[in-house]
């Protein structure tokens, strides 16, 4: 059968990126997008019906009844290999929060060239969760024990980990009933990888429960540490004026775009482009300056901090090389393609990777060390600088959007309340009232086996007419964020009558940037906060909220739905479901899925869907929202009761003679 090849509207819904797809077509050169066309998924290996843990194997479990070498069944070699992705995607997380900890620990004592303690009031809120004198003490003895305390949750053995406390205390109570909190980051993923291998944990029930131990290490550990520690040192955000998409690339200045996900290179290369000696060796070389871009969770990082544009998400690190203008693509780690190395050859960008955990052949390897961090980001950009002269033709696509990115849980209870009285209060009231429906985070990856972008943007907006206030994260914010739906003026247009009112009344876009992955942690926090101000319920399965990975690919984001869903929400997955088995589910093949379901959902309230059909992903995200507001006993949603306040009343009223505007606003008779 002849391959099915897509045409570059088919690949992506982002103009900028078929633009690049179509002279990717005329300079032959292959992307992602192509390779997924000729490369189609094995349907055994996506189903979970595969296992090739021990050299008996792989096993491949394509009948009914059909069992491995070792007598594994389908329930159970399915439930191994969604734990060992989750084990994975929880490493990756966390495995940059431990890197984040021995970098606040060096800047606390002095050893770390350039960095600075840019939170001190967020790091004293931190420490003195845990208990950590605050009073009297410098930020650096404080940063230290807090850096002590955080790099001990990674080799902790029993108990439990620390930042465990800051989850609803019901929550926490149900945890421990059903034995599911961490007691130590890496021995929870280490004891994934034991009970997995050949011939231990045979349950599916028994291994996913220490799934879920897994992922709450990522969510209430790992991720949670990471985002508290690049607040802490690089400043927590707070709204702020950045653009996305391809067109962020200048013809006139030395192009360098930062990609992969940790912060602590980024920013010192923010803090080096600005530098007087940088700028004028670049203007030697014949540029104007050095402009930065981000892809992907480090374009989060600094424009959420720093407004520096973000170039694309995860599809767009190639489509970036093609434009020609790119002197180097600076990589750490997560989410870096090899193929990069491969299409830049085609060009004159130079792939710089820089972290001690990723090599990839044919890039230039210059190692990052947070002890000297500000000379290694100056001799990166001193190698792209040298890199402009190479440059060739360019075709840089005049598309680019504005956006206001920096919500972080901080500002969002600052803006609601005001610097005096921060409160969840105004948002747990517009949906008592019923002006929000719910609340939706709309989060992850982009996946070249659907359309780019498509599925984020279209249930983002059908969902903003609904009133449903979202919050977004990682590639689906960057998603959002093309499509104009993070600016205020623009995104209203878009929204429902009692949405459309909060945000006037508060000044906000209807889609909340919260950040990168590992800052999912932050919506956690605004749950968790939403519940102690009341009104909506004593626990976050209560809240009429929904999680959603429309175009998830990566394994952290298996992680990120798992403590999602631990946490109370009900979580649906776009896309391939890597536990969906025998096609028509004759036999107990679905046994893994009906588990994440209607079992989870028992347990902790919350539960986790593969949806691939975007609008009944929206119909179950509403009847679950529905469903919580009835059981909340608030009223049911009704968008007729709202939108004669805000804006739309006051054009109204302007539009009026006064006799009868002053009529209307004092009741007087005209
Ligand atoms: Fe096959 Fe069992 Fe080995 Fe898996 S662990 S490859 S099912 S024999
Ligand atoms: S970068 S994990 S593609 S969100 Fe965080 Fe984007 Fe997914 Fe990577």
């Amino acid at each position: 059968m002849a391959k099915k090849k897509r045409t570059p509207q088919e690949y992506s819904a982002d103009p900028a990126a078929q633009e690049m797809l179509i002279l990717a077509e005329e300079l032959g050169v292959g992307t992602a997008f192509h390779r997924a066309d000729e490369m189609p998924p094995c349907n055994i290996g996506s189903a979970g019906m595969c296992c090739k843990n021990c050299g008996m194997g792989p096993c491949r479990l394509t009948k009914d009844g059909l069992t491995g070498v070792c007598g594994a069944t389908i329930d159970t070699i399915q439930a191994r290999n969604l734990t060992r992705a989750i084990a994975a995607g929880s490493a990756a997380h966390s495995d940059h929060g431990r890197d984040m900890a021995f970098t606040l620990k060096a800047v606390a004592n002095g050893q770390a060239e350039g960095y600075v303690i840019r939170d001190v009031a967020k790091l004293r809120t931190v420490a003195a969760k845990y208990g950590i004198p605050i009073e009297g003490r410098a930020p650096e003895e404080i940063a230290n024990d807090l850096a002590d305390l955080y790099i001990a949750q990674f080799g902790q053995q029993n108990g439990k980990i620390a930042p465990i406390i800051r989850a609803p205390k019901k929550r926490q109570q149900l945890w421990e009933e059903q034995g599911v909190i961490p007691r130590g980051i890496d021995r929870e993923v280490v004891e994934a990888l034991h009970r997995t291998h050949i011939g231990d944990d045979q349950d599916p029930e028994h291994i996913l429960q220490h799934a879920v131990r897994t992922a709450l290490a990522d969510g209430w550990g790992g991720s949670m540490i990471a985002t508290d520690i690049s607040d802490i040192l690089f400043g927590t955000p707070a709204p702020i004026l950045g653009q996305a998409n391809l067109g962020v690339l200048r013809e006139d200045m030395v192009n360098v775009v930062v990609h992969g996900h940790e912060p602590t290179l980024s920013e010192m290369i923010v803090a080096a482009s600005q530098d007087p000696e940088i700028i004028a060796y670049a203007q030697a070389a014949g540029a104007k300056g050095v402009n930065l871009s981000g892809i992907c969770c480090t374009a989060n990082e600094i424009l959420m901090r720093q407004g520096i544009p973000a170039a694309g998400n995860f599809l767009q690190q190639e489509l970036a090389i093609l434009t020609g203008a790119v002197e180097a693509m600076v990589v750490d780690v997560q989410c870096i393609m090899q193929a990069l190395v491969g299409i830049a050859q085609n060009f004159h960008t130079k792939i710089i990777t820089t972290s001690p955990k990723v090599r990839i052949k044919g890039a230039l390897h210059i190692e990052f060390d947070e002890h000297k961090a500000l000379t290694v980001a100056k001799e990166i950009l001193r190698h792209a600088i040298d890199n402009f002269k190479n440059r060739g033709q360019t075709r840089i696509p005049d598309i680019r959007e504005k956006l206001v990115p920096g919500f972080s849980h901080e500002y969002i209870n600052y803006m609601l309340g005001g610097s005096y009285r921060g409160s969840f209060r105004p948002l747990n009231d517009a949906i008592m009232a019923g002006r929000i429906r719910g609340v939706a985070a709309i989060v992850g990856c982009n996946n070249p086996r659907s359309q780019q972008d498509y599925l984020h943007t279209y249930v983002a907006q059908e969902l903003l007419k609904q009133d449903v206030l979202l919050v977004e994260t990682g590639c689906g914010a960057i998603a959002s964020a093309k499509l104009g739906l993070l600016l205020a003026e623009a995104g209203l247009e878009k929204v429902g009558p009692g949405l459309r009112e909060v945000c006037e009344t508060v000044g906000i876009p209807p889609v909340l940037h919260m950040g990168s992955c590992v800052d999912n942690t932050r919506i956690l926090t605004v749950l968790t906060q939403m519940v102690e101000e009341g009104g909506l319920g004593d626990d976050i399965d209560q809240i009429p909220a929904v999680g959603l990975a429309p175009e998830w690919m990566s394994e952290k984001a298996l992680s990120i739905g798992v403590y999602c869903m631990a946490s109370g929400a009900y979580v649906i997955f776009g896309g391939t479901s890597p536990v969906s088995g025998m096609p028509d589910k004759v036999s107990d093949s679905d046994l893994v899925s009906r588990l994440m379901s209607e079992g989870w959902e028992k347990i902790y309230g919350g539960k986790m869907e593969f949806v691939p059909d975007p609008d009944e992903m929206i119909r179950r995200t509403l009847a679950h929202i529905d469903k919580k507001r009835e059981a909340l006993k608030l009223p049911p949603y009704d968008p007729s009761r709202f939108g004669k306040s805000g804006d739309s009343r006051v054009l109204e009223l302007e539009a009026l003679p006064l006799a009868e505007r002053q009529a209307a606003l004092y009741g007087m008779s005209v």
